[in-house]
């Protein structure tokens, strides 16, 4: 049985993306005169929240407890997230994100073969279109049938809902359909979801348990097309 559609996550798969949001979230409080700097260590850490706006209010909670009460809270965290968004789009557009090994001939090996492409990812939808359009240029966006990014499900990974909603809008039961993804947060997703999930590790990944995966590989480069059918196959028999 091959499977009918592949829903590929965004940051850490597609492109090893974080530390440049990470250096955008960094210029964004420079810009807004806060005392904040987000050093790798502490990245790795705040990544365990997914959603830029989530990690800012995470953060608040836990490093500047005082700002908690400030009032309208959410719209400060709305502003300084547009803010980060904006210098992070303009990073990518500038060519400082590049697609991981193996990305781009999986993308295009399974547009031969017939196979439906998907995203399922938690960052904004402005910094998917920058991804694709630097990377793959106007067709970029086209490539991927749907595209469910950001704010458009309340809760975001490892809840299920992203996959679940490209599920819907594929119109494909879980069993056609195989995820990629680089963190627990996004294996949790889709393993809830009830899709088999293949992991490449990024780089703020590396650490992480991922039991629940039906593959774990090094790099997209690594595992010839055949393989990641067998493997996907195997465990969702
Ligand atoms: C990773 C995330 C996102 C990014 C930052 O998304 O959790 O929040 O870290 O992007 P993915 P935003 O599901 O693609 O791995 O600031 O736009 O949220
Ligand atoms: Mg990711």
């Amino acid at each position: 049985m091959m499977f009918k559609a592949i829903i590929f996550d965004v940051d850490g798969t597609l492109s090893e993306t974080e530390d440049l949001h990470r250096q955008a979230f960094n210029q964004a409080f420079d810009q807004n005169d806060l005392p904040w700097h987000w050093d790798r260590q502490l990245y790795r850490q705040l990544l365990k929240v997914s959603g830029g706006k989530e990690r800012i209010r995470h953060f608040i909670e836990i490093h500047d407890s005082d700002r908690r009460v400030s009032k309208d809270l959410d719209g400060f965290i709305r502003d300084l997230h547009a803010a980060k968004t904006a210098i992070y789009t303009r990073m990518v557009a500038d060519g400082e994100a590049k697609l991981r090994p193996g990305v781009m001939s999986l993308i295009d090996q399974s547009l031969h073969d017939g196979i439906r492409l998907a995203i399922a990812t938690t960052t904004s939808l402005p910094n998917v279109e920058a991804l694709l359009q630097a990377t793959y240029g106007e067709e970029g966006m086209h490539r991927f049938e749907v595209i469910c990014a950001g704010d458009v499900v309340e809760q975001k990974k490892p809840a299920p809902d992203i996959y679940l909603l490209a599920l819907e809008k594929l119109g494909l039961p879980a069993a056609d359909c195989v995820a990629i993804e680089d963190s627990r947060n996004g294996l949790l997703s889709a393993h809830q979801a009830g899709i088999a999930t293949v992991i490449t590790p990024s780089i703020y990944t590396d650490d992480q348990d991922f039991s629940e995966a039906a593959l774990v590989t090094s790099s997209l480069n690594d595992v010839d097309f055949p393989a990641l059918y067998t493997a996907i196959a195997r465990t969702s028999r």
